[in-house]
């Protein structure tokens, strides 16, 4: 029986320092997570510990221990806290209880271009050290990833689909439009009468077509919390940013916002969100007066 100890306790070692070959692509890391957990290690520790003296036993749970913190899924958020894309994903980590950790990144410097391409925030590296970024891209590989973890997406097609229309309108013709406004709120310069013009008439598009989209129901999309409230919760920041600069709050246009806004605030996750925004306020502005002197 020793030699089959050996090799079980060798495999062990070798899955310890990464050298077993790897199957995570896509999903599959959770199968295989799963798999060890529920299959090998205690089918491992009930052939093997009873053949093992005191000291073998203590080592071989040992190992198995160590191999344990392989399961610890860390996933890192690089960004900063006063952005509402880097709020998106953080909020979907913390909403599927996913263990992440935060990187503070303002600008770009070479390193952060390896991890997000156009040097934008947010990006995340995932458990296994793969790269992404785009804020759509990073919610739906954690919705893909942990589909179990609280899902965020109805589990019909069609229905899945609309969630993801009621995204991509708030990403184009809010949060683009209204963002184009930013450097005047923060400069606190006069919005140009034909930029006004042109961010009006898309906001307007935006909002007509979310009164056609959404329930409020109480959530966007009827009676379940989905990916496109926490999307547009964050998406609205820049529309009441863009409103206060228009003298005209869009928001406020949103048949059924009020309530809505209420009770999506009224959660432990936004309420955190929130305040490590407010609380990166001062470093975000010092950063920018930095950067470019405003
Ligand atoms: N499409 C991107 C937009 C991200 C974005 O614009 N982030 C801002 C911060 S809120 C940023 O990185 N701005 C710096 C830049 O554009 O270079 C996403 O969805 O993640």
């Amino acid at each position: 029986m020793i030699a089959p100890l050996k090799r079980f306790s060798a495999w062990i070692c070798a899955w310890n320092s990464g050298d077993l070959p790897s199957s995570s692509a896509g999903s599959s890391h959770l199968k295989d997570e799963l798999s060890l957990i529920f299959l090998c290690i205690p089918s491992g520790l009930a052939i093997f510990a009873p053949l093992c003296d005191n000291g073998a036993r203590a080592q071989l749970i040992g190992a198995f221990v160590s191999s344990a913190r392989h399961l610890k899924i860390m996933i890192t958020l690089y960004g900063f806290s006063y952005s509402n894309y880097y709020n998106i994903v953080k909020h979907v980590l913390l909403h599927k209880g996913l263990p992440f950790k935060e990187v503070e990144q303002f600008g770009a410097d070479d390193a952060y271009i390896e991890i997000s391409p156009l040097g934008k925030v947010p990006a995340m590296t995932t458990e296994h050290g793969e790269c992404m970024s785009e804020s759509t891209v990073c919610c739906d590989y954690l919705e893909d990833a942990y589909p179990f973890n609280s899902p965020l997406y109805p589990a019909d097609d069609y229905d899945r689909a609309r969630v993801r229309q009621v995204i991509k309108v708030s990403e184009l013709y809010l949060e683009l439009a209204g963002r184009r406004l930013i450097p005047f709120s923060i400069s606190k310069s006069p919005v140009p009468a034909a930029l006004a013009q042109e961010v009006s008439d898309v906001l307007n598009k935006g909002v007509a077509a979310l009164n056609n989209l959404a329930e409020f129901d109480p959530y966007v999309m009827g009676n379940k919390l989905t990916m496109a409230d926490i999307y547009l919760r964050y998406v609205l920041g820049v529309v009441a940013l863009a409103g206060a600069l228009l003298e005209r709050d869009f928001v406020a246009e949103i048949e059924g916002i009020e309530d809505w806004q209420e009770m999506m605030a009224d959660t432990d996750i936004a309420r955190k969100v929130d305040a490590d925004r407010e609380a990166n306020g001062p470093a975000f502005f010092a950063y920018i007066k930095e950067r470019y002197g405003i």
